[in-house]
């Protein structure tokens, strides 16, 4: 039997320390816990995260939360079959039809899918890999890692505008080679930090190296001399998520430049970057935008061509939304976060679209994650073809590496040397 036989949830921590929702589910004697990671810059189309906001943890938890929905939805989701994603996502859906799942949150939903999931692998007794790869018709493969380097904006106390400034192991022909040469590029820009007078020991929510530098575009040139320094110029590139919804106040982009506050509309804010993709080997912008800045959007559509144009809080992993910018041509890929899609098979039909329109699809862990590992699985089960979970420090980080090289030791999947990203450098 494959059906759901027990669900159970409580109150955990995620990587910031902040509450967040555990889930076990059981078929029959196989259980499998999974806990909803959360972001800091969160867009305002993706499925909610809905805290107490009671005394306790000065309103961050979520054990009412959890009380309610265990009472009116979990008895509803007893006796779907694990390997049902559908059904599981139809049920749940009919208790909170609404975008952003206002009524309960994405937060339990996502656990309880992603758990359902785990679970259904282990009754099947095969990886949780190999589940995704059936359930999206994917040939496996594993991702080519986006690791961040040097962090900002939310992620570092605003050091920085820019939220993530990250390298692209693009020409490695391994995972392992490629995981490599960004533990030497990390190695390389801790050095040049230190040469600058900052402390390289403090670490931002991803692990990534941080200091109040002069601006954007020298983080942006310490990452490209630590590629050089590293030997590996024309061999690894870099990724920028901009986070651009953090920077913009509904008409101005407000950013720094030494110190100076300078405002820029959409199009001078565009500019702004796009001589940064002429000067470093940049071959990655995310969020050059801000989520609802048309004009903006507009502007990066010239780019396509030129470099990966990625979408995240544009597209909230919500499969209408990432319609809407195929039609417009705006970008050519998405970001896949689980929990902005609110169930797993929310998230997995977004990817599988995606996909089927040519576009690249970045599967991507939150800033405020947990020691998990089945993003690795996702991403590779799927055939994504990238993945992004932060840096290569911190043990929430970690346990994503390890598990790509986990599958990677036992020759699970071949590795995705990324043709769609070839075409950029
Ligand atoms: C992002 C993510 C991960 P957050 O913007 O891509 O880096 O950050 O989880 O804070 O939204
Ligand atoms: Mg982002």
């Amino acid at each position: 039997m494959t059906e759901i036989t027990r669900i159970d949830l409580w109150q955990a921590l995620d990587s910031r320390g902040t509450p967040t929702v555990a889930a076990r589910v059981q078929i029959g004697s196989h259980a499998a816990t999974a806990i909803a990671p959360s972001g800091a810059s969160t867009g305002k189309h993706e499925a909610l995260f809905l805290r107490d906001g009671n005394a306790s943890f000065d309103g961050l938890s979520v054990t009412d939360a959890i009380a309610i929905f265990s009472k009116e939805v979990i008895p509803a989701l007893i006796g779907i079959s694990g390997n049902d994603f559908f059904e599981l996502d139809r049920t749940l859906r009919s208790f909170d039809s609404t975008p952003t799942q206002s009524r309960y949150g994405g937060h339990i939903p996502v656990a309880i899918t992603i758990a359902t999931w785990l679970a259904y692998a282990k009754r099947a007794n095969v990886s949780p890999y190999e589940v995704i790869a059936q359930h999206v018709g994917a040939k496996s493969s594993l991702p080519m890692p986006m690791v961040n380097i040097f962090s900002g904006g939310a992620h570092a106390g605003r050091a920085i505008d820019l939220q993530d400034i990250l390298a692209i192991p693009t020409m490695a022909s391994t995972f392992q080679e490629g995981l490599e040469w960004i533990w030497r590029i990390r190695e390389h820009s801790k050095k040049i930090l230190v040469k600058k007078g900052f402390d390289a020991s403090l670490v931002a929510d991803e692990g990534g190296l941080t200091g109040k530098l002069s601006g954007d575009e020298e983080a942006i040139a310490l990452v490209s001399e630590a590629i050089d320094e590293a030997n590996l110029s024309g061999k690894a590139h870099i990724a920028l998520d901009i986070a651009a919804s953090q920077l913009f106040d509904g008409k101005n982009y407000v950013v720094h430049e030494s110190g100076e506050e300078v405002r820029l509309d959409s199009i001078g804010f565009v500019a702004r970057w796009r001589r940064w993709i002429t000067e470093y080997p940049i071959i990655s912008v995310e969020d050059g935008a801000a989520e609802d800045d048309e004009e903006g959007w507009q502007e990066q559509s010239q780019l396509t061509s030129q470099i990966q144009v990625l979408g995240d809080d544009r597209y909230a992993t919500q499969r209408n939304r990432l319609r809407s910018g195929i039609t417009k041509g705006e970008a050519n890929s998405i970001l896949i976060k689980p929990n902005q899609a609110g169930t797993l098979f929310a998230a997995l039909s977004t990817l599988k679209e995606a996909k089927a329109q040519g576009w690249n699809t970045v599967v991507s862990a939150r800033s405020g994650d947990t020691e998990e590992s089945w993003l690795a699985d996702l991403a590779t089960g799927s055939g994504a073809g990238q993945i992004k979970v932060g840096s290569t420090h911190r043990s929430e980080r970690t346990a994503k590496w390890n598990r790509l090289l986990e599958l990677s030791h036992f020759r699970a999947a071949p590795f995705n040397s990324e043709q769609a990203l070839n075409k950029f450098i």
